[in-house]
Formats: structure tokens, C-alpha cells, sequence
């Protein structure tokens, strides 16, 4: 669509919007008459910036019904994330709503290589977590044939990807990098697996993995992006033939914005910040500017097949943001740097804790097959490029190959805080 039609959809959309949160939501009733605002004063995303965030606190203090926009009569399906501490963030979806998170997969799947006539293998969980269901929809609105595997037995995935010949996989990438190891220890040969493309998301990740299981598994691997809140799996997908540049956000349904971290500003096209979005069409859990803490960029590729805004890969949370000695960090710079080594492969993790005060950090990363992990040399060398890219000293404990445990099957820990 072009830009100029999509925005008068969005602010069309916006409009209806405000008008139902004013008239269903006690919440956003109370919180648009206290920043003064009434229905009719917001014209368009233009206006967005006059409206309030809305935080996961807001989600928490509303547990686990009151942000519903419809009646519970009107629910169709509801789901849950759990956070860090105590209760799930419950979403709700009308059928209307489990329509618009079909196709919003069914497109993902497209941009992904995926095609009608194929069969997809769906490693993510099944259960409140929106992966399975959300994938398996949107795969079955396609036309696919769908293998409901969801998440861990190893074992049986790998019988399924040689047995059952998908042309398409769903997974955690950190999941992917386990069954691609689990291929080359078994003798089993990628490229005899009719798997082609894998859908990878839920959890962030870099080039470095992308190279690794796009080897590994000998598929093409996109990013998929999305967050129970919003609707699941699905805001934004990576197109197969652009990998690498940005992940389409559909944004017709899901407007998004960047924030400064600090200041709550909202952030030109490319700057880094927080992700915020406002669901244009979702009825019975709508949210207005939702701030997913999630750190990242906007920018419009005018090479990209697509119209619609890319999202840069996610950089990590604004709060697993570590800071180190007054050093901010995210743990996917430290995989950055470990991509530039030949000699490593981004099996890792960081282990933070407090000596005397000063907080230490010690990355644990696997070596490639073959080499020799006792090499001073290479220790040497990643505290180096460490040092000179981050700014910060880590201790290096460098590992064998296959001694870091991977993920089993659902969203991967890469930091261990012992502080
Ligand atoms: O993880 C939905 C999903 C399922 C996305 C399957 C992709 C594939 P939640 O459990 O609510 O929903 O977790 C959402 O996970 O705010 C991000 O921090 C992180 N996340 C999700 N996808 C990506 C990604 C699902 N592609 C939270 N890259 C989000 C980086 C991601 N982080």
C-alpha cells in the first residue's frame, strides 16, 4: 500500500481507537481525561505523541481482566507471559482479533519463503505462550500443512525434520543452534533434510547465530518479531531476501514508535530507543503507545520489497540491560564480537557478579570444533576486541566444543547474575 494510503488507514484506525478505549476501558477513560484529552482532539498518528504510555505496570495493576475492551461473552481465546516476577500478563482475543493474528502470520510466513502446499515443522511451545497457536494459525491460513510438535524431545524433532520433510521450521534461534548441533553430532546431513527456511524469533539474536544454523541446518533464517501484549508472534518479519536489513513491522495494524530510554521523547527514524506500539484494530485487549522495552530503530528501505517501516533486530531489554562499572551492556554486543573470531562459535554466556564492590563480568564461549580451548592466544585476543569494542574488561573463559548447555526448546538465558 502506499505510504500516503496507509497513513490515512492508521489515522482512521487511530480515531476509531481512541473512541472505544474513551467509551469500554475505565483505564484509559481516567487516564485520557487526566492528560486533558478527549476523544475527538486526536486526528491522526500525528497526535500520538499527546497520548499517555502505557507501561506492563498498568497490565499488572489491571490483572488479569480489567484492560479488556469486550466482554468476556465476546473472548474467544486468552493467553499469558510471565515475566521475571510474579503474575502472567493475560491477553484476550475476540474472533475478529484471532483473525487479524492469522494473517499477520500468514504474512510473516510469506516474507519467510514459506509458501501454500508446504508443511511447516512448529517447534515453538504450545500452551499460554502465543508461539504454537500463534504460528499454527497463521500457517493454516496459508495453506500450509502444519506438524504441531511444539517445543523439546530432541530426539522426536529431528525424527520429524528427516521423516516428515518440512520445508519450513519455526524455533527459538537458540533452539535452532541446538538441533543444528545435535545434526552434526548424530552424522545427520542438513542438506539431505528438506527444510529450506526457518522462522526464528521469541528471543534476540545476531548475525553470529544466523550464520550458524543457516549452516547448520542448511535453511535460510529470518527473524520473526512479536510480543503477547500486541498480539504474539507476527508484528514484523524479516523477508527472506533481505535478511539482514530490518524486519517488516504491519504497521496497518500494529503503529510503532521509538522513545528515548530517558526522557520518554519520541525518537526520529534510525535513533535507538524503546519500542512502543499502539494495536489500530485489535478489539478486546487494544493498547494505546504500549511500551515494550525492547531496544531498537525505525527506518523506511527504499530498496525493500515492501512499504511498510523496518525495525532494526531487537538490541536486547531496556531492563536486562546490564550496566558495568557505569558501562551499559546488552549481551548481544559481546555475540557481535564474537562473530569477528573464526576460531569461536556464539555458544556463550555471561556471568556477572560483584567483587568487592565492582561488578565483574566472565564470558563463557564455546570454541569450533577442532581447536584447542586452552590457546592463550585466542583468550588474548577476544578480551582485546572486547576492550576495544565495548569499552569493558571481561574475564575470558574459553570452553570445548559442546559443553555449554543450549536451550531445550523455549526462550534461552544467555546471562547468569549472581550479584
Ligand atoms: O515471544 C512472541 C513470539 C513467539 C515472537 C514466537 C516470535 C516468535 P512473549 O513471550 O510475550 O511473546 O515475549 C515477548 O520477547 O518483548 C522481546 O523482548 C522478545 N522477543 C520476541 N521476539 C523477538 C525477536 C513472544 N525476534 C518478548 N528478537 C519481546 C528479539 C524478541 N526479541
Amino acid at each position: 500500500m502506499p505510504l500516503e494510503q496507509l497513513r490515512q488507514l492508521q489515522d482512521e484506525r487511530l480515531r476509531n481507537l481512541v473512541a472505544r478505549l474513551y467509551k469500554d476501558v475505565p483505564f484509559y477513560q481516567q487516564k485520557l481525561k487526566q492528560a486533558g484529552i478527549e476523544p475527538g482532539d486526536i486526528k491522526g498518528v500525528a497526535d500520538l505523541a499527546k497520548l499517555p504510555i502505557t507501561t506492563k505496570e498498568d497490565l499488572r495493576q489491571n490483572y488479569p481482566f480489567q484492560m479488556f475492551a469486550k466482554p468476556m461473552g465476546d473472548v474467544r481465546r486468552i493467553h499469558a507471559s510471565s515475566g521475571t516476577t510474579g503474575k502472567p500478563t493475560v491477553v484476550g482475543y475476540t474472533e475478529h482479533d484471532l483473525n487479524i493474528f492469522d494473517e499477520v502470520v500468514a504474512r510473516s510466513m510469506v516474507a519467510a519463503g514459506a509458501r501454500p502446499g508446504m508443511r511447516l515443522h512448529n517447534a515453538y511451545g504450545y500452551g499460554l505462550f502465543t508461539g504454537g497457536l500463534g504460528m499454527h494459525g497463521g500457517a493454516t491460513r496459508l495453506g500450509m500443512a502444519v506438524i504441531p510438535v511444539s517445543g523439546g524431545m530432541t530426539d522426536r524433532q529431528l525424527m520429524i525434520l528427516q521423516d516428515f520433510e518440512p520445508e519450513v521450521m519455526c524455533c527459538t534461534p537458540s533452539y535452532a543452534q541446538t538441533l543444528a548441533a545435535e545434526c552434526r553430532k548424530r552424522g545427520i546431513d542438513p542438506a539431505a533434510l528438506k527444510v529450506k527456511y526457518g522462522i526464528l524469533g521469541a528471543e534476540p539474536w545476531t548475525e553470529a547465530i544466523r550464520t550458524e544454523v543457516e549452516a547448520g541446518l542448511q535453511i535460510k533464517a529470518t527473524n520473526i518479531y512479536g510480543l503477547s501484549e500486541i498480539i504474539g508472534p507476527g508484528v514484523s518479519q524479516e523477508d527472506v531476501d533481505e535478511r539482514g536489513t530490518g524486519s517488516y513491522v504491519w504497521e496497518d495494524h500494529f503503529y510503532p514508535e521509538i522513545l528515548d530510554k530517558d526522557t520518554g521523547e519520541v525518537l526520529p527514524y534510525g535513533e535507538e530507543g524503546v519500542l512502543v506500539f499502539t494495536t489500530l484494530t485489535k478489539e478486546a485487549f487494544p493498547l494505546l503507545r504500549y511500551s515494550t522495552n525492547d531496544i531498537c530503530s525505525l527506518h523506511y528501505d527504499p530498496n525493500g520489497k515492501r512499504t511498510h517501516i523496518k525495525m532494526s533486530a531487537i538490541k536486547g531489554r531496556a531492563d536486562d540491560m546490564l550496566i558495568i562499572r557505569g558501562v551499559n551492556l546488552f549481551y548481544t554486543q559481546v555475540e557481535e564480537v564474537i562473530n569477528t573470531l573464526d576460531y569461536l562459535v556464539p555458544h556463550y554466556r555471561l556471568i556477572v557478579t560483584k567483587k568487592e564492590a565492582m561488578d565483574q563480568v566472565a564470558v563463557e564461549v564455546e570454541v569450533k570444533e577442532g581447536v584447542d580451548h586452552q590457546n592463550e592466544a585466542f583468550k588474548t585476543e577476544l578480551a582485546q576486541k572486547i576492550k576495544n569494542t565495548i569499552g569493558l574488561s571481561m574475564k575470558i573463559d574459553l570452553r570445548a566444543h559442546g559443553s555449554i548447555p543450549g536451550s531445550q526448546g523455549g526462550k534461552l538465558s544467555r546471562i547468569l547474575d549472581e550479584r
